[in-house]
This record gives C-alpha cells, structure tokens and sequence, in this order.
C-alpha cells in the first residue's frame, strides 16, 4: 500500500491489490460489483492519473480513477493538487443531467482518497487510437458538438440566473489545471523551455513561429480570452484522447467523453478548438502515411461536422433562453465569435501537441521522414488558423487552409 504526502494532506494510493477491499468498504461501490471476485487492471496511459478498470466474475463493471498528488507524465517534482479530482466529478454531475448519452455514467467520489468512480465503458475505445488506424465512425464528430453546446448553453447565462451564474463560475474555478494549460499551450512552445522538445529538422519551422509577431500577439490574445472569457463550464481539455468510441450496429459511431478534470468556466470555443485542433493532428497523420481518399475526407469534413452540429443545437435550445436581451442577432454574432475562437483555439492546441510537453500518438509513433512532414503541416496550418481567423468566415474554412500546406509539404519531398 503506498502513502502520498501532498501540500494539504496525505491519503493513499490505490494498486491493482487494493481495490477490491477499498470498494467492499464502500456501500454504493459495493451494489455495483462483487469486490469478492473482482479482477483489477490499472491502465492509465494518460499524463496525470491512476485508472482502475474492475470487473467481477458476472461481467459487471466499474472505473475508478484517482488523482495522484502530482504529475504522473513528469514525476513527484511537479505537484499538482488531487483536488482536480472535484473538477472531473462536477463536470461529469452537469453532463449526467444534461447530455447522460454522452458520459460515462457517474458514480461518486470519494473525497478524502481523491477517487472518483464511473462506468466502465467495456467495449470502447480512446478516439484517437482509432483514428491513428485509419477507422472510420461516423456521427462522432456531430456527437462531440452536441455535447459542446448543450454544456454551455445549459452552464451559461443563456439557462441560468445571473446569481446562479456567478456562484457556479466561482465554485468551478480550477487555477492549477487552468495554470497548466495557460503555460503548456499558450506561452511555452513560443519561447526556449526545458519542457519543449522536437526534432532538429522541425527546427526552422519553430524559430518562424517564434519570430513572427502576428502570430505571437494573436496568441497573446487568445491565452487572454482563455483567462478571462468566463462563458460556461467548459470540459477544459476536449482532445480526441479525451473521447471514447465504439462502432453501432448501423455501421456509425457512438461517443462519450471522458476526463473533464480541467473543467472551469472559459470560452466556449475552446472545447471546440481542442476538438478542432485535434483533427488536424489526425488529417496530417492520413495526409503522410496516404490513408485512402473515404478515410482523407471524412477525417477532413470532421471540423465542420462538430460545428455544425454545436450551433444546430445552440440554436435549438435558444428559444427556451432565460433573458431576452440576448436576441436573435445577439446569437448569430456571438456564434461568429465562438468560430474565431475555435479556429485561433484550435491551432494553439494543436501547436503545443507539436513543440511543447505531452506530446500525441498521431505524430510521435510516424516514421522521421513522415513525422517531418506531419509535423510541418501541423505547424503552417495551425498558424494559419490563428492568424487568419477573423476573415476565413468560420470552421468550414479550416480544411481548405490545410489542403493548400499539404499541396506545399508534399510537393518539396
Ligand atoms: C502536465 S499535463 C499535460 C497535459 O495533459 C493533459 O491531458 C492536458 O492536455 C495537459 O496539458
Ligand atoms: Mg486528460
């Protein structure tokens, strides 16, 4: 059994060995399985938890997950406080209310242990290791915008009293996950960092980046908006690691997202952008390693489908809004805002993954050559993306820009 001391307390870990007796000791785990035959895997491949995936002997399931005291990507020199664990289980409470098809079911957390338990979604799959193979879901990408909007219509001043409002934004606030973020995907990959790592041949690339002063006063802009843009409970970290999938029966996609713990009130173009951004990672991978043209093109025509579903449902929800100053044409400006935020979003999410700490599996397992190419396209388009925000007229514009680097990237070879 392993002790943890943190800042503010000390609890202990959780192993593969004592789970069992740690859930036979709560009641409420304790009706889901039976601890007494419970097999017990411990499987987080993310950058910051410890994940349990339960099963007992009649093929009931559950997941628990608990916040380590610091960085598991980095080691015990990063503390980071456990209570993102309170972050994850407020999110996953609003979503089980207001979009319960799209979450893992929610079971409680345990707050002096930081443990938090959900449904063990047996069967699924992390979205991105999907995509890395070249498979296909659609629908997914339309799923993913309809948890989007209903989040921050049903968070935001568009549902809820003012008063109501500003109690939520100061209970959800998340400054050391938030703080992560800022310094990760905002400032870090712009400057010389010990955090930052990429290959040499990537370096030119990174040095225009870092002497362009458009691109770097953008980004200046857009940290701020993150800082201070308070609009809805946002997920906070929406990557396509941070989503779980697996094939229906018609041949389409089903979705749920996972992983809420950088949730605070923010720009709601930021999840899209994290969304956004990640697409671009996985269109690179297809565009280098030739992935066919079904494969391209839905890959391709994913931005756009998440948007298009995120303002179908704005606007759905929009007559059942709680105060008419927000009028018709309030919303098409500010679904014209929330655009231009994904895409500037969306290329600084897609940046960091590029030059800064916690790297993807898109780009990383790509052979040098193709990582090279990968990489560069990445770059040139994000870039793009965050500069050219205000004129290319909304999300439908992102897969051009990427067409016309990858035309470039690919006509140097
Ligand atoms: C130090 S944490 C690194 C990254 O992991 C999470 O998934 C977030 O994306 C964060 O930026
Ligand atoms: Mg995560």
């Amino acid at each position: 059994m392993t002790a943890m001391s943190t800042m503010a307390s000390e609890y202990e870990l959780l192993t593969p060995e004592t789970v069992a007796s740690y859930i036979a000791t709560n009641p409420t785990l304790a009706e889901l399985v039976d601890a007494s035959t419970l097999e017990v895997a411990e499987v987080g491949d993310g950058n910051l938890n410890l994940v349990f995936l339960c099963q007992d002997a009649d093929g009931r399931g559950i997941c628990l997950k608990q916040a380590l005291p610091y960085v598991r990507l980095v080691g015990e020199s990063w503390p980071l406080t456990p209570q993102r664990v309170l972050a994850e289980s407020r999110s996953l409470s609003v979503a089980a209310a207001v979009v319960p098809h799209l979450v893992p079911a929610y079971y409680g957390t345990d707050e002096d242990r930081y443990v938090l338990a959900m449904e063990n979604l047996f069967g699924w799959e992390i979205w991105r290791s999907k995509l890395n193979r070249g498979e296909i879901h659609r629908g997914v990408g339309a799923l993913l915008g309809e948890y989007v909007a209903n989040l921050a219509f049903s968070t935001s001043l568009f549902a809820l009293d003012q008063m109501e409002v500003k109690q939520q934004t100061a209970q959800a606030i998340n400054p050391e996950l938030c703080r992560i973020t800022e310094e990760l995907v905002f400032t870090e990959p712009y400057i010389e960092h010990d955090n930052n790592s990429f290959v040499d041949e990537l370096a030119p690339e990174v040095a225009a980046l870092r002497s362009d002063a458009c691109l770097r006063s953008e980004v200046g802009l857009l940290k701020h908006r993150f800082m201070t843009a308070a609009e809805a409970l946002i997920h906070g970290d929406l990557h396509t690691g941070s989503v779980m999938v697996r094939s229906t029966t018609d041949g389409r996609g089903d979705a749920r997202v996972i992983d809420p713990e950088f949730c605070y009130y923010g720009p709601v173009g930021f999840d899209l952008g994290a969304l956004i951004g990640n697409y671009l990672l996985a269109r690179g991978r297809a565009a280098v390693l030739y992935r066919g043209a079904e494969y391209c093109e839905w890959v391709a025509g994913l931005a756009e489908e998440t948007w298009n579903a995120f303002e179908a449902n704005m606007r759905r929800l929009w007559p059942t809004r709680v105060d008419q100053t927000w009028t018709d044409g309030f919303l098409d400006a500010w679904l014209q805002q929330v655009a231009r935020d994904a895409l500037g979003f969306g290329g600084c999410k897609a940046i960091r993954r590029i030059i800064g700490l916690a790297k993807v599996s898109d780009i990383e397992t790509l052979p040098p050559d193709e990582h090279l190419r990968a990489a560069t396209m990445v770059l040139r388009t994000a870039n793009t993306w965050i500069k050219e925000r205000q004129q290319l007229g909304g999300v439908s514009a992102a897969n051009e820009v990427f067409l016309e680097v990858e035309a470039a990237v690919m006509q140097n070879d």
